[in-house]
């Protein structure tokens, strides 16, 4: 009876039936019938079972720590349906927890650091009067700031209604595509042959050239020992002094080298205060002759842009007399630091460059400007025969009483000026001839005197408007030029000031020459002339003035005199000026620099600085007087400002 039977469905179906049935009682009766066999193959089966269900188990904790990874991966966007319920709630970063421990280190640590970011981030929207959270500014950037500011002030004026937030991650970062270049347009360049002396000139140049582009591109001035550079003005003088003079040497591969850092980097929009004469005449006088000479816009945007940053000067004036000073980006104006008045000559040599600008844009804002400071320095009483003093003050409108009379320094180009404005109106704005021949009488009668004992002509000053001095800056060296020039002009219409003034020009250029006759020869920055009987010595030089700057005055009137009288000896004594510039303030290794002391050939004393006008006036000037094309910049249809730019000479003073 008791055959071997299926022992699990035999013993279970007896027990089905009886009616005092307990489950737990009859699992023991029955396993205890139960062979040693079966005990076996039950105790696997229940093994095995537990086995798929711990294997079920841990594939879908696996699949929960998947999804919650993929949710913080995917956070573009995260978005939350509300920010009091963000999808990333505690539970889901206990079940992270649980998930990290499984998972290998470096995973762990991406995890967490977005498990952060994530509750950083609800963080943020759950506190909705912080709106700047100055670690999400710097991980996300500005833009991304308002993007979450945006983010919460959606959410605040809703009132906490299904409202979806979304929160950027940072833009991949994109560099900004390089500015595309302003090219230049076709330019032709003029086309003379050069002589042995003009190569020798545009020699010196490129050296001077070399010594700029090495050590201060960009800057003002070049430090050519040092190779250093300073900035005065912080818009490259020297480059834009040095342009035009480019132009006319035909260095095209400089000049265009220059053009594009002009046309893609200067900045006029600089917080720097700047002498508006200076700027004037080097900054605005560059762009403009650049302008006319080349007929490339650009530099016509240039000259509006420094000429409108300049104007206040003007403008701002209490009075009809500029400020000397103004602020590029400002427009901010004051009196020099020094002193409560501007020099004469600064106020009074802006003029044909803002007539410039004024012509080139049709706009008579800037000509009417300077018009106005001209017209009130012709009316100011306190002038001596046409001499002005060489203080005026911007608050007043007045001279400076007791000013001292001088065409040096702080008054040199107003009489320059007079004449060129004539000229450059072609000759239609005939006050400033009126004025121009009322101040040369003026000089002859006060300034101009000889020296003993061999009689040289020089024009020295009035102290205190009374008291004369036979003192000449190399300054007052451009006068000869200027008179030369008149001369030409004045012929049919005043034939004896004419012959006067031409003779007078040639004599006070042999006395420019004669102040290069030192041991270096070169000449000092000021010359004293002997009026003593005893003395041996007309020209005296104070151990003071002893210094060079590479200043061009003299073969500015040298380049006049040639022009008109064709004499050969100017070109001479310009050519020796040259070889001294070269032999005593050249550095080897590039530039040229001021010295000190013109009298020790042994020991010049370089100061270490190379003016701008070095490349802008004085090897212009040099490369033109050994010209044999007079219409190389010809002298009747150009003129030059003080800074030996070029402009137009206009048919009519008015503006079109
Ligand atoms: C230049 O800037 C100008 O020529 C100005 O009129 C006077 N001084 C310097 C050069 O010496």
């Amino acid at each position: 009876m008791h055959g071997k039977k299926d022992y699990v469905s035999l013993q279970l179906d007896n027990e089905s039936s009886s009616s005092t049935f307990s489950p737990i009682s009859s699992i023991r009766r029955r396993w205890k019938r139960s062979t040693s066999y079966q005990k076996k193959l039950l105790f696997l089966f229940l093994l095995l079972t537990m086995a798929v269900l711990l294997i079920q188990h841990s594939r879908g904790a696996e699949s929960k720590d998947q999804h919650v990874a993929a949710k913080a991966v995917k956070r573009k966007p995260v978005k939350f349906e509300k920010a009091e319920q963000p999808v990333y709630d505690e539970a889901d970063a206990a079940v992270a927890h649980h998930a990290l421990d499984r998972l290998d280190d470096e995973k762990k640590n991406v995890l967490s650091e977005l498990e952060d970011r994530i509750k950083e981030d609800i963080n943020v929207l759950q506190r909705p009067g912080k709106r700047k959270n100055p670690k999400l500014i710097a991980r996300f950037g500005k833009k991304e700031e308002k993007m979450q500011v945006e983010a919460v002030n959606l959410g605040d004026g809703d009132g906490g209604n299904n409202v979806d937030v979304v929160v950027n991650l940072p833009a991949p970062v994109v560099k900004p595509e390089p500015k595309p270049k302003i090219p230049a347009p076709d330019t032709k360049f003029p086309h003379t042959e050069q002589n042995e002396r003009q190569k020798f000139v545009v020699d010196v140049f490129l050296h001077a050239w070399k010594g700029y582009k090495e050590t201060a591109w960009g800057h003002d001035h070049a430090h050519p020992i040092s190779r250093t550079y300073d900035d005065w003005f912080g818009v490259g003088l020297t480059l834009l002094d040095a342009l035009d003079t480019m132009y006319i040497m035909g260095l095209q591969q400089e000049y265009f080298a220059a053009r594009d850092w002009i046309a893609n980097t200067m900045d006029f929009n600089k917080d720097i205060d700047v002498n508006l004469f200076e700027c004037t005449i080097r900054v605005l006088g560059s762009m403009l002759s650049a302008y006319h000479l080349t007929k490339d816009e650009i530099y016509k945007v240039k000259a509006i842009d420094i000429g409108e940053r300049l104007l206040p000067a003007l403008s701002r004036s209490v009075s009809a007399v500029p400020y000397s000073d103004v602020n590029l980006k400002t427009g901010n104006t004051h009196a020099p630091k020094w002193g409560p008045d501007s020099t004469v000559s600064e106020v009074t040599t802006i003029q044909i460059e803002f007539r410039d600008l004024s012509f080139i844009t049709g706009n008579p804002k800037y000509k009417d400007a300077v018009d106005r400071v001209s017209t009130h320095i012709a009316s100011l009483n306190g002038k001596k025969d046409g001499l002005i003093p060489m203080w005026v003050n911007a608050n007043t409108g007045l001279f400076r009483p007791g000013g001292t009379l001088t065409v040096g320094a702080r008054a040199d180009s107003y009489y320059e000026y007079l004449l060129k404005q004539w000229i450059q109106t072609g000759q239609t704005e005939t006050h400033y001839l009126t004025e121009y021949l009322a101040a040369i009488e003026g000089i002859q009668k006060h300034l101009v005197g000889h020296s003993l004992p061999n009689g040289f002509t020089y024009v020295g000053e009035l102290i205190g408007g009374v008291t004369p001095s036979a003192k000449m800056d190399h300054l007052a060296c451009f006068l000869p030029g200027t008179l030369a020039l008149g001369s030409t002009l004045i012929s049919s219409s005043h034939p004896r000031e004419a012959m006067e003034h031409l003779q007078l020009a040639k004599d006070l250029t042999a006395t420019c020459h004669q102040m290069y006759a030192t041991p270096t020869g070169l000449s000092p920055e000021i010359t004293y002339f002997n009026l003593n009987q005893a003395a041996k010595d007309d020209l005296i030089v104070k151990p003071l003035d002893r210094h060079n700057l590479l200043r061009p005055e003299t073969v500015e009137s040298l380049f006049y005199l040639w022009r008109i009288t064709k004499d050969t000896k100017y070109r001479d004594w310009g050519w020796d000026i040259v070889q001294a510039f070269e032999r005593y303030t050249k550095v080897p290794a590039a530039g040229y620099t001021s010295i000190k002391n013109v009298m020790d050939p042994n020991f010049p004393n370089p100061f270490d600085k190379m003016e701008s006008f070095f490349l802008g006036e004085t090897l212009k000037y040099l490369f033109l007087l050994f010209s044999d094309d007079d219409k190389l910049i010809p002298l009747d249809s150009w003129v030059f400002n003080t800074e030996a730019h070029p402009l137009p000479i206009h048919a009519s003073a008015a503006v079109s």
